[in-house]
């Protein structure tokens, strides 16, 4: 059966989706579509305009949170959601919560790196098409993403109280639950969410934005303050012990 992710190589959503890939030990390749083009497949397979597009033999899944329900329901073992109703409802706010925040992530930070050569690297060297057209494309992508993304240096400082105040939120129900998990005792949906969607702000190797990071101040200033608190210091370890990722994440 062929198993197909479709995504954008910069993207902390599809990084969830093959995260939660991984996790269930299920094999698949991982495909780039280009950005807007995107949108061919997606509104047609999915009715819906973003990645991570997921084709599972015939079933098409094209958003992270059904993803994980999808996996779930089909491949039993290792569940990413707990049966417990308590706890999988726990499980859902949370994963809710780290969502949101991760829009305001994304925001935050185009508003600080969409200007950078690096950024436009990690967008478009993966489409042996595109590379060479770079120059060319850099400036209608940049625009895109402006208005796609609504990025303006006020939107995107609005952004990063956000993402403060879900970081408050988050640690206090890591901490109350023992520091080691979101959700009981093991990885799950909440940890893989809450992980995915902060890593860009942490420059974690062999992740799309390992590289972004060092190239702005205001974002490594960012980064020095949140490694030293407990969630930064999760992400960190939680990437460094339960990620095994297959380094696709440039594309099959
Ligand atoms: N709720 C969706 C959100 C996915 C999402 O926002 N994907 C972004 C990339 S991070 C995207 O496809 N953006 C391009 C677009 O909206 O056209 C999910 O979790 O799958």
């Amino acid at each position: 059966m062929k198993r197909i992710l479709y995504q954008l190589p910069l993207s902390h959503d599809c990084e969830k989706a093959r995260w939660l890939l991984d996790f269930k030990d299920l094999e698949y390749s991982a495909k780039n579509l280009f950005p807007a083009a995107h949108r061919v497949l997606t509104l047609f397979k999915s009715q819906s305009s973003t990645v991570p597009l997921v084709k599972d033999g015939k079933e098409w899944i094209g958003d992270s949170t059904e993803l994980a329900f999808y996996l779930d329901a089909k491949y039993t073992l290792r569940p990413l959601l707990p049966s417990d109703p308590v706890l999988r409802s726990k499980a859902v706010t949370i994963e809710d919560l780290a969502d949101k925040a991760g829009a305001h992530v994304r925001r935050w930070i185009y508003s600080q790196v969409l200007a950078e050569d690096e950024v436009m690297n990690v967008m478009l060297d993966y489409y042996s098409y595109a590379k060479p057209f770079k120059k060319q494309l850099a400036p209608i992508i940049r625009k895109g993403i402006s208005q796609l993304y609504n990025v303006t240096p006020q939107k995107g400082a609005a952004s990063l109280v956000k993402i403060q105040q879900a970081i408050d939120e988050l640690e206090i129900m890591l901490l109350a639950n023992g520091g080691r998990y979101f959700v009981g005792d093991c990885l799950g949906l909440a940890d893989i969410t809450v992980a995915s969607m902060f890593a860009p702000m942490l420059s974690i190797k062999a992740t799309p934005w390992q590289t972004l990071t060092p190239s702005n101040v205001n974002m490594q200033a960012f980064y020095g303050q949140f490694i030293n608190r407990p969630l930064g210091q999760w992400i960190v370890r939680i990437y460094q012990e339960e990620r095994h990722a297959r380094a696709n994440w440039r594309g099959d």
